[in-house]
């Protein structure tokens, strides 16, 4: 197994068609399967369950009919602390526990790490939903967790693992750990993890695992995971704690190198920052003064309006109120008009702002590096 290698990366991303539509590259000696929904023109603020609208990532390389099967009343989350077995859950107990009022609904962008590298790309590897399920803690309540541990490792039933750390469980101002079998009002499909997956709001999709059938608590700290300890092997951030970076996706040009008709066009795309909220998007255009695209998805209202009624009626139980929008860990839409541009070849900047006074950055010296700004070259015809 070699390590993730960002520059046979590149390479086999520059043989890659521009929009990005089905990606597939080595990691090593293995295959990572990357689908997308490419770069549409009208992203909705909520993205529909429906096969083919969310991404599909196999962090475990299976393809989607290889995906795990269970029906939910198959599904049983075993827990354990090493070879001790400390108790079991099926899915009746765990639904039981949101009739008893442990319930809870919030949005979630749910965000594959691939995204880091391929960010500047105009990867798609994002969706949002709403996500029901029961805080971890809750299903916890009756397992007596060893003192000593440290973290809990993750199991899913294609063999995916994972870990987070157990300090996060009762972190405070935080949103909980969830375990979710519903996604926008609807039982969790077969292809987003269900009956049962993790939701973790402001971490990267690999910590979320889907078909989740084993929590064990260790005292190891250790790196624990199929993206921890081979896909991403060394990169600190990737282990714990696994927090979602600032960036931009989705830029609605076609791809790099597209072809517009001008003067006029109009630009949108999304962006999301771990733990923080966007504040701000600003673009130029040939390296032109910035100006400020409009948000989208800033404002709760807006948002409710878009969704259809079951779903605005699922929004009004969300936990994140109407006053704390933009959300942390959420996508904002953006979109903006440029106008007057001559025929020929351009440049578009974009960069995002956070809560936290983070800004992606003009230059890094490094065009993959997270904080880089957003650069896309593109081309009004004659
Ligand atoms: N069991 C399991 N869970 C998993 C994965 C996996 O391969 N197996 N992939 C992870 C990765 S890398 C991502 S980005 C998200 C993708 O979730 P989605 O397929 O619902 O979009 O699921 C995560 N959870
Ligand atoms: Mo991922």
């Amino acid at each position: 197994m070699t390590r993730f290698n960002r520059r046979e990366f590149l390479k086999t991303l520059a043989t890659g068609s521009a929009a990005l539509l089905a990606l597939r590259f080595t990691s090593g000696c293995e295959f990572v399967d990357v689908e997308t929904f490419g770069t549409g023109g009208d992203t909705s603020f909520l993205t529909p369950q429906d096969d083919g609208v969310w991404f599909w990532q196999s962090g475990n390389s299976i393809a989607k009919e290889d995906a795990p099967n269970i029906a939910a009343d198959d599904w049983r989350l075993a827990i354990t602390a090493g070879d001790q077995r400390l108790g079991e859950l099926n899915y009746q107990q765990l639904r039981e526990l949101g009739a008893q009022g442990q319930e809870l609904t919030y949005w979630k962008t749910l965000r594959c790490v691939f995204s880091l590298n391929l960010g500047p790309l105009l990867t798609s590897l994002i969706a949002n939903g709403l996500f029901t399920g029961v805080p971890l803690t809750a299903a916890l309540e009756a397992i007596d967790i060893p003192a000593e541990a440290v973290k809990i490792r993750t199991f899913g039933a294609d063999g995916f693992t994972s870990n987070i750390p157990l300090s996060r469980l009762n972190a405070e101002g935080q949103l909980p750990v969830m375990l979710a079998y519903e996604l926008n009002g609807e039982p969790l499909s077969r292809l987003r993890g269900g009956p049962v997956r993790l939701i973790i709001p402001e971490m990267w999709g690999y910590k979320n695992m889907k078909w989740l059938d084993r929590l064990d608590f260790t005292a190891s700290d250790e790196a624990f995971g199929v993206y921890e300890t081979v896909r991403f092997r060394g990169v600190a951030s990737i282990d714990a704690p696994g927090k979602m970076a600032l960036a931009n996706h989705t830029i609605t040009l076609a791809g790099r190198n597209a072809t517009l008709d001008g003067p006029d066009i109009t630009i949108e795309g999304v962006a999301v920052s771990g733990d923080a909220a966007i504040t701000e998007v600003r673009f130029s255009v040939d390296d032109g003064p910035e100006r400020q695209a409009d948000l989208l998805g800033d404002d709760a209202g807006e948002v409710r309006q878009s969704l259809p009624p079951a779903l605005q009626a699922l929004m009004a139980d969300a936990a994140q109120d109407d006053e704390s929008w933009p959300l942390p860990n959420v996508w904002v839409r953006w979109s903006a008009n440029i106008e007057g541009l001559s025929p020929g070849s351009h440049t578009l900047t974009v960069r995002a702002f956070d809560s936290e006074g983070r800004a992606q950055q003009l230059d890094t010296g490094d065009p993959l590096a997270v904080a880089q700004a957003v650069r896309v070259p593109f081309e009004i015809s004659d």
